[in-house]
């Protein structure tokens, strides 16, 4: 008992340390807390289980470790009972959970659903990917991005519509919690709602040829009155240059 005592302390010491690890940092956007959210809950499930199993394991070497033959087990109701309804109850939680993150529009967006289609202040961004590069552009303002990047205010419902002009590709903010595959033929919507000004990167996530690694893009959050400055300025500047700059995108990669 003492041995399996002893063998318990660096177990639980691990546990521990690995919930403790992990830092409650700022969430970056409605969707990255969703779904961070729902890793957490899972770890509370998972880590207890681990202890279990491992604390059972370590348990029945020790004890029996010298026994001269395996005796077969008898039932027992009790037990078995127990264990069905705990990992029915466990099952549950998870299912109830995660329906709860999947079903969210921040997460897994249903194009069909009209009544959630984008309001008069959101913004949409429409992502083209193409073998090796991005064109963005926001069709509601008729004004593309300046190259590669998307700049979106922070508190605001984004609508991203992501297409591809040739192969699959993917688009993938992995800071914000964003991931969507680029169909060609075929246009895919995610939302989220920013909530942490700053420059994350984004790249192509499915492999689509020789310079799949280049396709990178940046997403900009910044507060409202930026976002209208910048939406101004495209307007004002270029007059439309999508073009020319999917040329050059393409030439710089
Ligand atoms: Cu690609």
């Amino acid at each position: 008992m003492k041995r399996l005592r002893l063998a318990l302390v660096p177990l639980l010491g691990l546990a521990v340390l690995s919930l403790a690890a992990e830092p409650v940092a700022a969430q970056t956007s409605v969707t990255s807390e969703l779904i961070n959210g729902l890793n957490n809950k899972l770890m509370w499930v998972a880590v207890p289980i681990t202890i279990l199993v491992e604390a059972i394991l370590l348990y029945t070497v020790l004890r029996f470790k010298d026994a001269d033959e395996a005796k077969p087990t008898k039932e027992n109701r009790r037990l078995e009972i127990t264990w069905t309804v705990a990992t029915a109850v466990i099952l549950l939680f998870v299912g109830v959970a995660s329906y709860g993150v999947l079903a969210n529009d921040n997460v897994v967006f249903q194009n069909d659903k009209q009544e959630i289609a984008p309001q008069e202040d959101d913004v949409v961004v429409h992502a083209e990917a193409f073998q090796w590069g991005w064109r963005m552009s926001y069709p509601e303002e008729n004004v593309s991005a300046s190259g590669t990047t998307i700049v979106i205010p922070k508190n605001q419902d984004v609508y991203i519509n992501v297409t591809s002009t040739d192969v699959i590709h993917a688009f993938h903010v992995p800071k914000l919690g964003l991931k969507q595959d680029a169909m060609p033929g075929q246009v895919s919507t995610i939302k989220t709602v920013a909530l942490e000004e700053g420059t994350y990167q984004g790249y192509c996530a499915e492999f689509c040829g020789v310079a799949h690694s280049q396709m990178m893009f940046t997403v900009e959050v910044v507060s409202q009155e930026e976002y209208e400055q910048y939406i101004q300025e495209q307007k004002s500047s270029s007059q439309n240059v999508e073009p020319q700059q999917s040329a050059t995108t393409l030439a710089a990669n």
